[in-house]
């Protein structure tokens, strides 16, 4: 098989990437090691930065956003039972987020890869990068028991923490940095009406998100320890927690129902460098992981596949700065992503050692943050997304 890029990875990264190449009239094949259902079945992120936005809209993938998206221009913090810090994102730095969820993202660029004919290889198992370093990689990978090979010009590693690109880089040659919080979030969606806003709470329980999908599908988190799995967590006792974690006032709003999903994610903060090595260049979780407290992972996907896209482009065209700077330029925006994200997870969250003066020492941040309208401006523009 033959292809200008082998896309590995078909989650938002990797068929994002291949959407912005095709519009560019550049070939791709995406190899993606699940069924295109399992795929569709996670339930992930759900705030975009406008960044994102502009992006989805200019590659044409605007249409249902537009229409199912759920503006958001509020960054709203509780802490210490009753206090409420509600951010006007617009009015602070002329920025809006919109709500919707990944898995909406992901169903729009399989229809529209469905719509070019985009060849996407699902249940691609084993695959491997060979001749990195050579101007004419290949990728190889089974697929119902057969063995195939395809040789491109350049293989874009989007195979997410745990797939196989970032270990095709020499280990030699990467300095991975790593931070994993010892706790993780508990996660459910229930069809009811989500609280009006999207509201992060502190609390001396433990951390709590209110986030929606649409007006009948509600989305909520609380800080779980590491150690807990789904089956300790009845839906009770999540609503209880949830409520004890977030101001009366915004839980009288909360109507309760059944979870139809409950998972717990783990929370690290990770960046893999270099993002580039050879004709391999890594984008989304492949090359780096954030807390999902600054709602940062998906947009962070968006912007490195903007950047490569643009990069690859260029290099078609004969100009090979960008693809040269590509690791250099994502991990600039990365890094500052990977930052804010530690940043808000440190002020928001619980430590199993914390002791009541660092609980206090958050609260006083809080508060502070509630206070300044100097600290509410760089809190926002970093919470809405830094410039692409
Ligand atoms: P992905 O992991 O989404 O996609 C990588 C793809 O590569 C997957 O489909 C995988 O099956 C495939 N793959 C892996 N190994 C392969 C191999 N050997 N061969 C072929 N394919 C292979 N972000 C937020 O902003 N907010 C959130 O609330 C949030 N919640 C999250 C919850 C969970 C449980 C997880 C895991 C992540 C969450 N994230 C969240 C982050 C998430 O949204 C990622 O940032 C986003 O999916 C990144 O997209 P990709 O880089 O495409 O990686
Ligand atoms: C979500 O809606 O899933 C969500 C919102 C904000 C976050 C993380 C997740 O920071």
């Amino acid at each position: 098989m033959q292809t200008q890029v082998a896309i590995i990875g078909g989650g938002p990264a990797g068929t994002l990437l291949s959407h912005l190449l095709a519009n560019a009239g550049i070939s791709s094949i995406v190899l993606e090691r699940q069924s295109r259902e399992h795929v569709l079945s996670r339930i992930r992120a759900g705030v975009l930065e406008w960044g994102t936005v502009e992006t989805l809209r200019a590659a044409g993938l605007g249409e249902r956003l537009d229409t199912e998206g759920h503006v958001h221009d509020t960054i709203n913090i509780a802490w210490r039972g009753q206090q409420l810090l509600s951010v006007d994102t617009f009015d602070m730095v002329g920025k809006r987020m919109m709500g919707y969820g990944q898995t909406k993202i992901q169903e729009d660029l399989y229809a529209a890869a469905d719509g070019r004919d985009q060849q996407i290889i699902f249940e691609a198992e084993d695959v491997a990068l060979h001749d990195i370093e050579s101007d004419r990689p290949r990728v190889t990978f089974t697929a119902n028991g057969d063995t195939h090979e395809i040789s491109c010009d350049y293989i874009a590693g989007c195979d997410g923490f745990h797939g196989p690109s970032r270990q095709a880089i020499p280990a030699e040659k990467r300095q991975e940095f790593l931070k994993e919080y010892p706790f993780g979030w508990l996660g459910i969606l229930s069809e009811t009406p989500p609280l009006p806003i999207l509201m992060y709470a502190n609390s001396e329980h433990g951390f709590a998100l209110c986030s929606m999908r649409n007006p009948m599908l509600s989305r909520y988190y609380v800080q779980c320890p590491l150690t807990d799995t789904t089956d300790d967590w009845s839906d009770d006792r999540f609503w209880s927690e949830l409520f004890a974690r977030i101001p009366d006032a915004q839980a009288a709003q909360i109507q309760t129902g059944p979870s139809i999903e409950k998972s717990i994610a783990p929370l690290r903060s990770f960046v893999s460098e270099p993002i580039s090595w050879g004709r391999l260049h890594l984008a989304g979780d492949a090359a780096h992981i954030v807390p999902p407290t600054g709602a940062k992972g998906l947009n962070l996907a968006v912007s490195d596949v903007h950047y490569l896209s643009q990069a690859l482009i260029a290099q078609y065209a004969g100009d090979p700065v960008l693809l040269e700077q590509y690791g250099a330029t994502a991990l600039r925006r990365v890094w500052g992503a990977v930052r804010f994200s530690w940043w808000l997870t440190s002020l928001l969250h619980r430590f199993p050692d914390q002791t009541p003066f660092d609980q206090r020492a958050q609260e006083q941040e809080l508060e502070f943050l509630n206070a300044s309208a100097h600290a509410q401006a760089a809190m926002t523009e970093q919470y809405v997304g830094l410039p692409l």
